[in-house]
């Protein structure tokens, strides 16, 4: 008999499993795989579907399932009014309530603010959005999670005085459950923040310049946010660190960071427990001229992506949840141009990737791309352009969306109120079926 930790958040009957345990051990309390989603759930009745879940827990998202572009132009998140408008996170809710989107932008009186806004199936906006952190305090930042009831968000502001990471849970209107959270209360910066949802907790990992340089440090917050764990520092002592990216299961954490500095960085990767307790040493991945790094759980493996600058192209490893490097560093994007601002996405039995590439005419549009490739990280086809955009190529975010959607956002430029300014939009990739 164990404590009642685990929830049945998705309401399909079963719990999702303990921390520590995998859904369906005999210790986990819990079978569900996905307690985020009604339709994944082990046992007869399950059905596998194209919806971007694992519908019968057999360790693969829409099985065989083939992924394509049918959106023509993208859809503009990010409203007219705001200037500078970067992307903060997507999540997809409870099936047919729609995506939630987040993202920073200036308004007309001046004020950063990070904005929430729900979105139908198709990306299409709901509602205004509304102002998360404090209104004239600036702010930035809005990753987002769905736990199967409510989505988790988390952001900086500087309501302070210096920029602090905040936490909050999101109805699926975008409107505010509790009071804000506040989860760091330091004299100095602390930003960057990224969120993930293991079925029991949110944790929340980000940059912080306490010790005199950034260093990645990280906090679990339970589901009604009443009793934050310890701050803990996730790198090792005298890492200097930054771009946190988090990816959990109900057996523990992973954390893909930027290591270094102007002269030598590195992308390294490191693993935890469910409180946060390490259970391996950093594992450097990549090094050299990189970029902040994105990463997946996949297969019970972990696949982290990255951008190197010379010259601008996307890399990729597996690394398993014990640190062993199952498969290291190698080239995902296709020769030639600038690619850069990968995202991972990982199905189980393949990996989805997506990043922006701008040719290298001057002037030329920058295209949003997307590859498919083995677990070991062999190509499944080429690289397909998304979308393509006048202006700069920016971060790109994917998410699963309903029938197995992948929907992707990202920044480009529009004439906005200032000139020529950013603005944050939003396209889908759809699933063909098997
Ligand atoms: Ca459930
Ligand atoms: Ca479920
Ligand atoms: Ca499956
Ligand atoms: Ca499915």
């Amino acid at each position: 008999v164990h404590d009642p930790v685990t929830f049945d958040l998705d309401g399909d009957g079963h719990r999702a499993p303990r921390p520590g345990t995998r859904a369906g051990d005999p210790d986990a309390c819990g079978d569900d795989c996905d307690d985020t989603s009604a339709l994944a759930f082990p046992g007869p009745g399950s059905v596998e579907l194209c919806d971007g879940k694992d519908n019968d827990c057999n360790g693969v998202i829409d099985d065989n399932s083939v992924y394509v572009v049918t959106q023509g132009a993208p859809v503009q998140l990010s409203e007219s009014t705001l200037s500078h408008a970067s992307a903060g996170g997507i999540a997809y809710g409870a099936s047919g309530q729609g995506y939630l989107a987040a993202y920073t932008g200036e308004n007309a009186a001046g004020d950063t603010d990070v904005l929430a806004r729900p979105l139908d199936d198709f990306g299409a906006p709901l509602a205004t959005s509304n102002a998360v952190n404090a209104t004239a305090a600036d702010a930035s930042g809005g990753p987002v999670v769905w736990t199967g009831d409510r989505y988790g968000i988390a952001w900086q502001d500087r309501r302070t005085g210096n920029y602090e990471i905040f936490f909050n849970a999101l109805a699926p209107s975008g409107a505010k459950i509790g009071p804000d959270v506040q989860l760091t209360h330091t004299d100095d910066f602390s930003i960057n923040p990224a969120i993930a949802w293991n079925g029991t907790d949110f944790y929340v990992a980000y940059e912080d310049r306490r010790s005199g340089a950034f260093q990645v440090w990280g906090r679990r917050v339970d589901l009604e946010a009443k009793s934050p764990g310890e701050e803990l520092l996730m790198v090792d002592g005298f890492d200097a660190s930054e771009s946190p990216a988090l990816a959990v299961d109900s057996k523990g954490v992973a954390l893909a960071y930027f290591s270094g500095d102007s002269f030598s960085s590195s992308i390294k990767i490191r693993f935890f427990d469910p409180n946060l307790t390490p259970t391996t040493d950093a594992i450097t991945v990549g090094s050299g001229d990189v970029g902040p790094p994105s990463i997946s759980r996949n297969n019970e493996d972990y696949v982290v992506v990255w951008g190197e600058k010379s010259p601008f192209a996307i890399y990729g490893a597996v690394v398993s949840s014990d640190g062993s490097i199952l498969v290291a560093r190698t080239l995902l994007s296709a020769p030639g141009g600038f690619s850069r601002y990968p995202t991972v996405t990982g199905l189980g039995d393949r990996i989805l990737v997506s990043y922006a590439r701008e040719e290298d005419t001057p002037g030329a549009d920058y295209d949003i791309y997307f590859r498919a490739f083995s677990n070991t990280l062999e190509p499944l086809g080429d690289a397909t352009p998304v979308v393509s955009r006048p202006g700069l190529d920016r971060p790109t975010m994917a998410t699963f969306g309903p029938q197995g959607d992948v929907a992707v956002m990202f920044e480009g430029d529009v004439d906005g109120p200032q000139g020529n300014e950013r603005a944050v939009f939003f396209t889908r990739l759809t699933c063909s079926g098997p």
